[in-house]
């Protein structure tokens, strides 16, 4: 009998990687859905064919039960967030309930209907936020800088509080930023991708943008989805940390990703206030050596590689259709 994943957030960057992943391992990926009046399904178009689409909602206690009672899910990865930083101001309630309380309702459900599925909780390194301590690890406290960030540390600790609680296999994987020719418009690498491809192609003349001297760990996120997947896969539930170890500022992005087009970013980039934070995180940089001992995860592809495979797909797609925006 093949193995049955229930992934949320399987249209965004990370879940469309992992459901790749696991098809590849033989799974039966089951992938929960919002109702929308658009469908977006581009990240999983190529392989929407494959997978068993479930409608739920994190809002929707009730949704999430009939999930997991009529899949009866081996395991399950709660990807499902309101995951961009800024927004989080701008609607920090909404944030709490579906970022924060949005893992309480998954862990309710699987603790109340499938209380043998393994489960992952996509938490995040923001939960760092004016660090403590540098590199951070599993054991650095926590000091988080926005909506977001304090909304993932509520779904960390209630990941552990369920664990420890009713004994579930359910663990927290503190993933470093990563990014891929799927990452979303409004991160700051895709964002840059994207200009320096338009402005390569003569479709936009400069590219807006906030803070240049944030540091970020970036890493790339097919390498992480399969971190999620081997946490699963390990005799104890334990939380781990996913991160190249390499920081980098926002303004040595500009100087990669501009360098990749033979164009020097000094002539293309305005810096704009609209895009500064009321709070930042200065400075991130992870320790991810407890999932090289016990995992066996290292990275694979350096920023340098990723950010080149990020201005080639987005001048390819530009160049197919100039009107791109996904
Ligand atoms: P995306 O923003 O690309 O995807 C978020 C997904 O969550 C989408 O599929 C979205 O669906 C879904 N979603 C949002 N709200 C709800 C809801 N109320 N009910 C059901 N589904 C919902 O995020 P990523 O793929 O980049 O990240 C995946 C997870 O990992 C997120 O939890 C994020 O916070 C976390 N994370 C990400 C990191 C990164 O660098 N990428 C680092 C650390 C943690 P829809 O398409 O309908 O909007
Ligand atoms: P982050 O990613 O907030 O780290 O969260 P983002 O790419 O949005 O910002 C990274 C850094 O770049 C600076 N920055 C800008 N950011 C954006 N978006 N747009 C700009 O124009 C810009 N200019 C400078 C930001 O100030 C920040 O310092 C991501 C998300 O995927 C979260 O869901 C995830 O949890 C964390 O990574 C780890």
């Amino acid at each position: 009998m093949a193995k049955k994943a229930l992934v949320t957030g399987i249209t965004g960057q990370d879940g469309s990687y992992l459901a790749e992943f696991l098809l590849a391992k033989g799974y039966d990926v089951y992938g929960m859905v919002r109702r929308t009046s658009t469908v977006r399904y581009e990240r999983i178009r190529h392989i929407q064919d494959k997978l068993h689409l479930v409608q739920g909602d994190l809002l929707d206690q009730t949704s999430l039960v009939r999930a997991f009672s009529d899949i009866q899910p081996d395991e399950v990865y709660n990807l499902a967030a309101q995951s961009f930083v800024p927004t989080s101001w701008n609607q920090p309630v909404f944030t709490g309930d579906v970022t924060g309380l949005g893992a309480t309702r998954m862990l309710e459900a699987l603790h109340t209907v499938a209380p043998q599925a393994r489960f992952y909780q996509a938490s995040s390194s923001e939960m760092f936020g004016k660090v403590q301590e540098t590199p951070q690890r599993e054991t650095t406290p926590f000091y988080p800088r926005s909506p977001y960030g304090v909304a993932k540390v509520y779904g960390h600790w209630i990941t552990v509080n369920y664990r420890e609680s009713y004994n579930l296999f359910a663990v927290s994987g503190i993933l470093f930023n990563h990014e891929s020719e799927r990452r979303g418009l409004e991160f700051v690498t895709r964002k840059v991708t994207y200009h320096v491809a338009k402005i390569k192609l003569g479709l936009a003349h400069e590219l807006r943008i906030g803070n240049l001297e944030a540091k970020r760990d970036w890493g790339y996120a097919p390498d992480y989805v399969e971190a999620m997947w081997l946490m699963l896969q390990q005799a104890q539930p334990e939380d781990y940390v996913i991160a190249t170890g390499v920081t980098h500022t926002v303004q040595h992005l500009l100087d990669v990703a501009f360098q990749c087009v033979s164009l020097d970013w000094r002539n293309y980039a305005v810096q704009d206030e609209r895009f500064m934070r009321p709070a930042e995180v200065d400075l991130l940089v992870g320790d991810a050596s407890k999932a090289s001992a016990l995992l066996g995860w290292e990275p694979t592809v350096t920023f340098e590689q990723m950010i080149e495979k990020m201005v080639a797909a987005d001048l390819e797609r530009l160049k197919k259709d100039p009107d791109n925006v996904i």
